[in-house]
């Protein structure tokens, strides 16, 4: 790279930081500067802006506006909030950690203290964490954006969780500081403080905490966040908030913000059961050593561009068909596999069957809260078998997900299976440098694979290897799923245009849109919505005053709305010819130019 691309390269790593950078906006909601064009890169280039996105949750908070990862505030509030669980893991009677989210913040809740309720089960220790999930269970495997909304929902499922408890460790989490159903939750902690403490994870500055009037509540999310604030001061509530820069696909917060949330949780946890376990204390270098090794994990991807790519391509192409890329994982890398594939369907308007992913033992496997949840969340590598795969053929891509450490006869066995059906089966595996286990076995899923991507993680293996492989695998299906959909065509510049406009933050981040691509003044970019939404060319009084929760229920149902509302705008069409319009260019992006044309 020369001098001057550099230059430029680091400017735009911080473009987003400048107080004139797109002022109204929280970072979480920002649109990355280092990915402006993404959909016009090839896969290479795709892979590289990926990374760099994820780069900047690393930047060095030297002259920065914001708290980063590593910043002394930070890492002393994650620091304080170990202590507080080491205090339950030591003395855990009528006590829970609580950890909760909506959509990827609540899966990665579920991911989290299942593996630490796990690490206490292999220490005949009884299980300390529980999580919450807006929607329940099925929000773990599906989009469900309504309940984010709902306060009361959030405060009546943590009030049913910590039912005879005396002491409750709350971690909210809410990447955007915006979701109502964690606000209801953390005022409920705030109005009981002698039972719960509440914790704050986030990724922008308090004063970019959503601020909107939520229905039926006096409070609204930054009413809350200041509360807290006042709370910390004496340590009776906690905020973990360091700024990761804007998604690389505007407001994704399943990207950066799911990792920083996995990454931040992680680091507590772990240094919470080492100090309850192995007496080891908890000091800031501990900590900074942590996050070190995850910076060092994002390199990883680096060394492997060139297969990620063709990776990304490859399922690019089968989506571009309208064929299937299938997931089939082992582990906690398969719970990621489904994760990915879930919110294929929120982010790029997918349909459930584009990206799906399976996971070996099924819901035995995941020991969720609700167990099994019924024929239309079928997850198992069984279920796979018999679903899916009869209609696979070379069209369709295949995934093995898995480490050295899972069952690699069994996954040799399935890739066999997979093999007589499409010759598009592909494996990414993480294996310990000189682990010479079932090299023989490995061999023959090689020959098997169109394409293998290998891993290798530096001998001795250390005890964060799990969560180096999770994370790595995590942002790897991230970046292959987010390019494959840029090469379908569903992203015009870095936003997603074909949003679900289906939960009220939703509802605003679409407006914006439109706003923004037709220039066209905030009132009647949100009259053009409702035209998409109600279906109708003249919207009336009825519908203008209802409420936001009245147009995100109606647009549950519909498709195609803001592309609709824009095509609309941009042309003075009626609702007919803009649908007729997108029938003839089914390619949103495309559709969207030519109107700007
Ligand atoms: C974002 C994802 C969403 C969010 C959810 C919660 O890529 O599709 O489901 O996770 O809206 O957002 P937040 O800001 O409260 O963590």
């Amino acid at each position: 790279m020369s001098g001057s691309e550099w230059t430029c390269r680091l400017s735009s790593m911080h473009e987003w930081e400048s107080p004139y950078y797109e002022p109204s906006l929280p970072v979480s909601e920002k649109s990355n500067p280092l990915t402006r064009d993404i959909d016009r890169a090839s896969s290479g280039c795709i892979v590289r802006m990926l990374q760099a996105c994820d780069s900047q949750m690393f930047l060095e908070e030297a002259g920065a506006t914001y708290q980063r990862l590593m910043s002394d505030e930070v890492v002393e509030t994650l620091m304080e909030v170990a202590k507080k669980v080491e205090l339950i893991l030591k003395d855990p009677r009528d006590s829970l950690v609580v950890l909760s989210g909506c959509g990827t913040s609540g899966r990665l809740a579920f991911l989290v203290t299942s593996a630490f309720n796990r690490a206490l089960k292999e220490l005949n220790q009884s299980p300390v964490y529980s999580y919450i999930i807006a929607g329940g269970d099925k929000a773990l495997f599906s989009s469900q954006e309504a309940p984010e909304d709902d306060p009361k929902l959030g405060m009546l499922s943590l009030k049913e969780v910590c039912e005879g408890k005396k002491r409750v460790f709350f971690v909210g989490i809410s990447c955007g500081l915006s979701a109502p159903f964690v606000a209801g939750q953390l005022d409920l902690c705030l109005q009981n403080p002698e039972v719960y403490t509440p914790v704050l994870v986030g990724f922008n500055p308090t004063h970019q905490a959503r601020d909107e009037p939520i229905p039926g509540c006096s409070f609204t999310f930054r009413s809350v966040v200041q509360r807290m604030e006042e709370l910390a001061k004496s340590k009776k509530a906690f905020l973990i908030n360091p700024a990761v820069g804007p998604e690389a696909i505007s407001g994704s917060s399943r990207m950066k913000g799911g990792s920083a949330t996995k990454i931040l949780l992680e680091v507590v946890l772990y240094a919470a059961h080492a100090a309850a376990f192995t007496h080891t204390p908890i000091t800031q270098q501990g900590i900074l050593q942590h996050m070190r090794a995850y910076e060092k994990t994002l390199e990883i991807p680096c060394a492997h561009n060139e297969g990620m790519a063709a990776l990304l391509e490859a399922a690019g192409k089968s989506l571009q068909r309208g064929r299937r890329v299938c997931y089939l994982g082992w582990g906690a890398l398969g719970v990621l596999g489904l994760i990915d594939a879930s919110e294929c369907v929120p982010t790029f308007g997918a349909d459930y069957e584009d990206v799906r992913g399976f996971i070996s033992g099924g819901y035995n496997e995941l020991k969720n809260n609700e167990g099994p949840l019924g024929p239309d969340f079928r997850i198992s590598h069984e279920d796979f078998l018999h679903l899916v795969l009869p209609s696979l053929d070379d069209h369709d891509m295949v995934l093995l997900i898995y480490t050295q450490t899972d069952d690699v006869g069994d996954v040799e066995k399935l890739a066999r299976r997979v093999r007589e059906k499409t010759s598009n089966l592909h494996a990414v595996y993480h294996r310990v440098d000189g682990d010479t286990a079932a090299t023989v076995q490995q061999d023959d899923i090689n020959k098997l694979c169109l394409s293998s991507l290998r891993i290798t993680w530096p001998s001795p293996a250390s005890g964060l290897l799990q969560m180096q492989w999770e994370l790595c695998t995590k942002l790897f299906l991230n970046a292959l799923s987010t390019g494959a959909h840029v090469l379908k065509g569903k992203i015009y510049q870095n936003h997603m245009m074909d949003l679900q406009v289906t939960n009220s933050k939703l509802y605003c981040r679409a407006t914006r849109l439109l706003q923004k691509l037709s220039g066209c003044p905030e009132s009647k970019c949100e009259e053009a919505l409702l035209k998409a939404v109600y279906k109708v060319d003249n919207v009336t009084v009825e519908i203008t005053s209802s409420d936001i929760s009245t147009h995100t229920h109606t647009a549950r149902t519909r498709t195609k709305v803001v592309p609709l509302a824009l095509v609309c705008l941009l042309t003075g069409c009626s609702l007919a010819e803009a649908e007729l319009r997108l029938e003839q260019q089914p390619i949103v992006r495309d559709a969207v130019e030519a109107c700007l044309s």
